[in-house]
Order: structure tokens, then sequence, then C-alpha cells
């Protein structure tokens, strides 16, 4: 944390990236750094290669992330946020960021970490949103109501609203010092677990193909190309999906897969307790967590969901 500080209170110029298809904890990561680094009179870009949730569009100052980077060499810092491997910023700013000298990154996920530069990389923290609001503190600068909406933000999507497993005491007590400075639990909650017509029939979608594996303990949906255009969703109306899947009395794994317009197949996947998705998402080339990961396959949804459901049954049986 120290490193990425010093960092931090030395550069003038910016340049702060979170990873594709942005989260809240990325979303509202991105714009306290904003806000904190405007504060002491830096230049700041935010950068996300998008699409950003609907759900997200009432992040104050959510009107300064574009995905435009600026011109080469135009800052002293790239700041990475919620990732810690350029290829998950997306192609265009992973080129970019190949060629940009100091870097620092600020980040909670599980995986490799070989970045020249400041990492600060913790997978106890719940979100990076919490890493934010530690290092805040730690350095003394002060949170104004707006940052405080953004961290929130960030923790509440990231722990599901404070009930998994990474949500400790410590994160209790800094959401607690981020609604006494101004963040509201409640109109928050409304922007962000707020949903539509489309999304519910999405939903329905999922849960009438939904296949409960291995004596109900995995469960397994899928979203073709067909099912978005049919009921008028985009990709990102999917969030919070898989977890409603892990929900059901006696899932340990959820499985969601779903058909990407670019080619190949997202898969995000859920556990509870001691059973560790990550390692499976990263022998698939992606990331994550003990009981939340992902990553983007190779090949067409039967293929990938044989493939997956062949993994995680393995794992299951293992442990
Ligand atoms: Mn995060």
């Amino acid at each position: 944390m120290r490193g990425v500080i010093e960092k931090l209170q030395k550069a003038r110029r910016v340049l702060v990236v979170s990873h594709q298809d942005p989260d809240g904890d990325a979303l509202g990561s991105s714009l306290a750094m904003g806000r904190l680094l405007a504060a002491r009179d830096a230049e700041v870009r935010l950068y996300s290669a998008g699409p950003i949730p609907p759900e997200y569009r009432f992040l104050p100052g959510l009107e300064l992330v574009a995905d435009q980077l600026p011109p080469a060499g135009w800052c002293d810092l790239a700041l990475l946020l919620d990732c810690h491997q350029l290829k998950r910023t997306g192609p265009k700013a992973a080129a970019y960021l190949e060629r940009v000298d100091k870097l620092a990154v600020i980040d909670h996920h599980r995986g490799p970490v070989n970045l020249d530069g400041a990492a600060w990389v913790d997978p106890r923290r719940a979100a990076t949103c919490e890493m934010i609001a530690r290092m805040a503190a730690a350095a003394g600068w002060p949170l104004d109501q707006e940052t405080a909406v953004c961290l929130f933000v960030g923790i509440q999507t990231d722990t599901g609203s404070f009930r998994y497993s990474n949500c400790t005491a410590e994160v209790f007590r800094l959401a607690g010092d981020l609604v006494a400075a101004g963040a509201d639990p409640w109109q928050i909650s409304q922007e962000v677990y707020a949903t539509s017509l489309q999304r519910m029939r999405l939903w329905g979608r999922v849960v009438q193909g939904l296949e409960l594996l291995a004596g109900g303990k995995l469960a397994v949906g899928q979203v073709s190309l067909e099912d978005l255009a049919a009921t008028g969703c985009a990709p990102e109306d999917l969030e919070n999906v898989v977890e409603g899947l892990r929900a059901i009395r006696g899932v340990e794994v959820a499985l969601l897969l779903r058909q990407r317009e670019e080619g190949g197949v997202k898969i995000s996947i859920r556990s509870r307790g001691a059973l560790d998705v990550s390692a499976v998402a990263m022998a698939l080339g992606g990331g994550g967590h003990h009981n939340a990961a992902g990553a983007i396959v190779d090949g067409d949804l039967d293929q990938v969901r044989g493939k997956v459901q062949a993994m995680l049954l393995e794992l299951m049986e293992a442990a």
C-alpha cells in the first residue's frame, strides 16, 4: 500500500484503468480514485473498455469514464484497478499499457502478479473499493460524499450486499464510515438492484433451461445470443444471475455460460464454502476468487459446457 501511495503522491497525470465488462467495484474504485487524485491537484483520465451496466449510471462522475485513451506519453503513471493482468483491460488498453513506463496496481483478485511497478494485490480483501477506503484513511485523504458513494457501491456489490464470506468485521466498519461520510444505503440499493421487464424475461429463460447435476449440487444455466436477442437484453443484463443460481438450496457450485457475439463463451462460476473455483477458471485462462471466478473460453456453447461441467464435477468429487 505504501508503495502505491508514494507513486500516487508524486504523479501529476494519472491514467486510471479498470477491467473490461466493468462491475460496481471497477467503476466505484475508478471514480473514487479519480476524485481522490483530483483533490490532490493531479490530472486524471478514467478508462474502461465497457460496456457500463445501466444500474451504475447514477454513480457520481460516471460521464468521466471513457473508452478513449489519452495520447501516447500523456500520463506519468497508469493505475490499474480491480485487475492485475493487462489483458483484463481489453485489447486496446492492454496494448497502450505495454508502452507505459510507470504502472501501479490496486487489486484483490487471485493469480500470478508479474507486473513491474508498485503492485498492491491482496486477495483477502473483499473489494478494490475496500482497499482504496483503507488507503485513503492511511494517507490521510479525506472522503467527500461522492467518493463515499462510489466506494460503498464497490464494497456492496463485491460482497453480494454484505452477505459473502469476504465480508469481515473490518468491511462492516469501513462501510459504516462511508455511510457516516454520506453514502445512503437505501438510495444506492434502489439504483444498483433495480431491474427491468427485459431482465426478468431473460431470467425466465435461464431458469427454464436450468439443469441440476451431481444430485442437485451443480447448477448449470446458459444464455445464447438468441436468448439475448429475443428478450432485448445485453450481456451486462446478466449481472447477479449466477449468484441467483447458487442461492438454490443444496447447490454447491453454479455455472453460467454465455455465448459471445465476438466468439467463444463467457463462463461465470460461483461456489459455497471450501470449494475453490478460481483454479478451474485459471486453468481456462481466466481468474477470480475462491468462491467467484470466470473466464472466456473458445468453442461453442455445447463444447464449452461439456468441458467446464466435467472440470467442475471432478473438482467437486475430489473435495
Ligand atoms: Mn472487485
